[in-house]
């Protein structure tokens, strides 16, 4: 068994949820927060047997967009010689970042 975490933006959560739900797969959906935009994203995760694992990547990768995000760099990336002064710079925020780990045990009791 595998348990994929796929970051994802926002926006796709809930439409990748019901077409998850509706092939039967399970999944929890965390409320994140990106750590260099410092942008709420989403993070689903769902434990899936080995030979579904490509069928729920396909599908993620199917339903999630990347994006083009413009934001402003703040102090907390600059140096302390570094005065602050925020400029913009354009990101492409992926589809989804996904992470798939072996499950060693699953249980529901
Ligand atoms: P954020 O950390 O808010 O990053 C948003 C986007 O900003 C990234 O998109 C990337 O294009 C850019 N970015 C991130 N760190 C950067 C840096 N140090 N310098 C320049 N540009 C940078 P994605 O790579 O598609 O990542 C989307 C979100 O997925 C990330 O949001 C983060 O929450 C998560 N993520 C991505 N890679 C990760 C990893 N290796 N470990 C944990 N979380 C990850």
């Amino acid at each position: 068994m595998k348990l994929v975490m796929a970051i994802i933006h926002d926006e796709d959560a809930f439409h990748i949820m019901d077409v998850l739900n509706e092939k039967g797969y399970s999944v929890t959906k965390l409320a994140t927060t990106g750590g260099f935009l410092r942008a709420g994203n989403t993070t689903l995760i769902c434990g899936v047997q080995d030979d579904k694992l490509e069928d729920l990547v396909s599908i993620i990768e199917k339903k999630c967009k990347g994006r083009r995000q413009i934001t402003s760099i703040n102090s907390s990336h600059m140096s302390a010689t570094e005065s602050y002064v925020p400029y913009p710079v354009e990101v492409t925020v992926g589809g989804a970042t996904i992470f798939v780990l072996n499950v060693e045990e699953f249980r529901k009791v």
